[in-house]
């Protein structure tokens, strides 16, 4: 069976630009891919690349694998786990590390953008988290890997480090191919639309958490920033604010931007986005409802412990065969 499969890591509590530009995109993939079986995984090994509570973080971990349901995953068509109970993950990215080049990890944006933000203790996971990140994709045959914009580079990475494998050990590994949402891959922050909306960042007030209240949701998307004009209309050079929000209306609503401009011409910014703010705020209290009937469950706890031996089985079997073909072991 060919394999979809994508993580997130429980860094705080997924924002909108998640819910835009990944969950909701599995949700839709699980829909129209009926035969393909999807993986979704709380990547947590990566999470500790940057500095983490552990209370938080154990926190953070349950929260994300209950929103993957609580989004509308369908349990029965899907191996959901908890990246650190799958030891295989390790031992291949540790592998892939050992064909993995100092030029290409040196060349990823995230890193640059991460180690810039953070100019004390950056560690050597951050560094080679990619190579991680190839393994948790490289374990299970995936051929397709939802993500957001930010993700491509990893995964053009990914498929460098497949063939480099491939050709020097013999073909072992499928070659995965993003699957990038048209719309609401990148979703930016609303008090700066020059940068993503982004769940590790300091500025609250730029950012739509899933689960926090609803009032205050609607009060951040009234107070984002926009510009001088009052038209609703689609730049993204010249009115990144706007564009923004109308991205974030046309993903929601699947209108496009010219029904979405044709439905405000004579209209400001305040109907705009008091009608976003309801159209949000409905969206997200969805996924609340169905959180908070989740987070606590015997149901929740049952699918990750099914998620963790499907997991297991898959990557034991291939990580054994993997190393025998490095020559590791008797
Ligand atoms: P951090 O802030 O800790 O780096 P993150 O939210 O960028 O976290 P993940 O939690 O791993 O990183 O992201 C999960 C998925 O959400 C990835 O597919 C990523 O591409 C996507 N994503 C993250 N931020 C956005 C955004 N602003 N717009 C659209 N998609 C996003
Ligand atoms: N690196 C990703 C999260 C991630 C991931 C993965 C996504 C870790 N492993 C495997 C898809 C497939 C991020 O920072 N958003």
């Amino acid at each position: 069976m060919n394999i979809v499969l994508s993580g997130i890591k429980p860094t705080g509590i997924p924002t909108l630009g998640n819910y835009l530009g990944a969950l909701k995109n599995f949700v839709r993939l699980q829909n129209s891919m009926t035969d393909y079986e999807f993986f979704v995984f709380v990547a947590d090994l990566h999470a500790i690349t940057t500095p983490q509570d552990p209370k938080t973080l154990k926190q953070n971990i349950k929260n994300v694998a209950a929103l993957y349901l609580a989004c509308g995953l369908n349990p029965e068509r899907l191996v959901l786990f908890i990246q650190s109970e799958v030891n295989a993950h390790i031992k291949l990215g540790y592998a892939m590390q050992s064909i993995c080049y100092m030029g290409e990890l040196e060349r990823m944006t995230q890193y640059k953008d991460k180690a810039a933000k953070q100019t004390q203790g950056i560690t050597s996971a951050l560094f080679t988290y990619p190579a991680l990140m190839a393994a948790d994709i490289l374990l299970y045959d995936a051929k397709y890997v939802p993500v957001g914009d930010d993700q491509k580079q990893h995964l053009e990475l990914t498929r460098d480090l497949a063939i480099r494998f491939n050709n020097r050990y013999g073909e072992t590994f499928v070659i995965p191919e993003p699957l990038i949402p048209k719309k609401g891959a990148r979703i930016m922050d609303l008090q700066d639309p020059s940068k993503k909306m982004d769940k590790s960042s300091d500025n609250e007030k730029g950012c739509i958490f899933l689960l926090e209240p609803i009032n205050s949701i609607k009060k951040k998307i009234k107070s984002a920033v926009t510009d001088l004009e009052t038209c609703v209309r689609y730049d993204k050079e010249k009115k990144p604010g706007i564009s923004n929000l109308m991205t974030i209306y046309s993903t929601i609503t699947e209108l496009s931007f010219a029904e979405i401009e044709a439905k405000y011409v004579g209209k400001g910014y305040g109907d705009f986005k008091k009608d976003l703010a309801e159209i949000v705020a409905c969206e997200v209290g969805k996924v609340q409802e169905n959180f908070n009937r989740i987070i606590n469950s015997q149901e929740l706890e049952s699918i990750l412990n099914q998620g963790k031996e499907r997991a297991n089985l898959i990557a034991n079997r291939k990580i054994d065969k993997i190393f025998k073909k490095i020559g590791l072991g008797r």
